[in-house]
């Protein structure tokens, strides 16, 4: 990340909500993420927990983040640890967080160094013996491993200590986006866009996936994105077949379509997009059909994300038109279609994972399902069509911000039209 856009502000506004949240006479203790090492001594690039950036605003490692909210009397306490870089630190990797510098990135009202973080829990835990903490399925020890071994230590000598999913309540405050959270939403997905524009007009016959997938790497960091949202996928023929695929080791054929499904992250905000384009620059006829057809799909399902729609009804009602689409390719009959038994639709055949995902911190971020859309609210609108008889995968992608007056395509200047795009890979 090369700018901070995310005010002092937003991240105190979020420890204040979720201290609103927590049940009284509790506590939350939660941890930045660990280096995570690759190989040897080397470690990945480094990427802070997501719900400890929403609440701190903290790039590094080894710091902790305690809430206190008491029972009746007494005063709500947030205090932010800190790790202090030792003098070797300083010379190898010129680290020069302070706690000054960390409260003016956090708005945090009480900061103390890392190495008092075991008295000040020492003292607080035979109190407040509920704690919030990242744990909770066993998957989470291998993503929060720090929170895991501080809540071990703890644990012995605090027998009493009982955990609480501190995740619930993140995913409470985390479905709805601030206006903060959007435009750096906005400025991935304008990043993510430029990239797209710059990069599809170089594809041709021959080239290999991972160039592709390189010249939309050098564009997102050309542009300023910290990293990638996810791993990228770039995937030309029948490899579109492969919902995850990303070995990208083949080549482009003339005759074939290539899927990119990619996104670049911007202050820890995320963008996803996928467009499928011609090899060549031009579509077949059949491509365009199946094309224009999906697209048809994709602006009919984007109408439907509004304010109060449950995001299984909103699939459901997808799959109905996909269904019909289908039914227009002659991929099977509506004889066929109402024949199929109710556990095996027809259209699943073809299209086989769901429409829509919530966006933001994570690509895929925590949603409670049994929530409608809501204003603030960020979901992928992502139909597509796999057909294996004939090789061929599209998927369509935007960024859909639910608004008071209906839904507003983040993405909405990224060409989806196969004229459009046809114009563009000739330009
Ligand atoms: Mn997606």
């Amino acid at each position: 990340m090369k700018a901070r856009s995310l005010s002092p502000g937003f991240f105190r506004q979020n420890r204040r909500r979720l201290l609103e949240i927590m049940e009284p006479g509790t506590m939350a203790v939660i941890c930045a993420a660990g280096p995570k090492l690759r190989n040897g001594d080397q470690h990945y690039t480094y990427r802070q927990d997501s719900d400890f950036f929403y609440l701190t605003g903290m790039e590094i490692p080894d710091c902790t983040l305690v809430l206190l909210k008491p029972g009746s009397a007494g005063h709500e306490t947030e205090r932010l640890f800190i790790h202090q870089p030792s003098e070797t630190e300083g010379l190898w990797e010129g680290r020069a967080m302070d706690l000054e510098k960390a409260r003016l990135i956090s708005a945090a009202a009480s900061l103390a160094w890392m190495d008092e973080l075991d008295e000040f829990l020492s003292s607080y835990i035979p109190v407040f013996t509920e704690v919030y903490s990242s744990l909770g399925t066993a998957d989470d020890v291998l993503t929060h491993l720090v929170d895991y071994r501080l809540m071990e230590v703890m644990k012995q000598r605090f027998p009493s200590l009982h955990l609480r999913k501190l995740a619930p309540l993140m995913t409470r405050l985390r479905m709805r986006k601030s206006d903060e959270e959007i435009l750096a939403m906005r400025t991935a997905c304008d990043i993510t866009g430029g990239a797209f524009k710059r990069v599809v007009g170089r594809i041709e016959p021959g080239m290999w996936e991972y160039q592709i997938a390189a010249k939309l790497g050098a564009a997102f960091f050309h542009a300023g994105a910290g990293a990638h949202a996810f791993e990228p996928i770039v995937a030309s023929g029948k490899n579109a077949l492969v919902l995850h695929y990303i070995s990208h080791s083949s080549r482009c054929q003339k005759d074939e379509l290539v899927l990119l499904d990619f996104g670049a992250e911007w202050n820890n905000y995320a963008a996803d997009c996928s467009r499928t384009v011609p090899v060549s620059g031009r579509f077949s006829a059949r491509q365009r059909k199946v094309y224009q057809g999906l697209l048809g799909v994709f602006y009919q399902a984007r109408a439907l994300m509004t304010r109060g729609t449950l995001m299984r009804d909103f699939h459901h009602q997808v799959c109905e038109m996909m269904e019909d689409f289908h039914i227009g390719l002659g991929l099977y009959t509506s004889v066929e279609a109402k024949r199929a038994p109710e556990t095996a639709p027809l259209w699943k055949r073809y299209y086989m994972h769901g429409t829509s995902h919530s966006i933001g911190l994570d690509v895929h971020d925590p949603f409670d399902r049994s929530i409608a859309f809501e204003p603030g609210m960020v979901f992928s609108c992502e139909p597509a069509i796999y057909i294996p008889e004939e090789g061929l995968g599209i998927r369509i992608e935007n960024d859909i911000l639910i608004g008071e007056e209906g839904p507003i395509d983040l993405m909405d200047d990224i060409p989806l039209d196969a004229d459009e795009l046809e114009a563009l890979m000739n330009a």
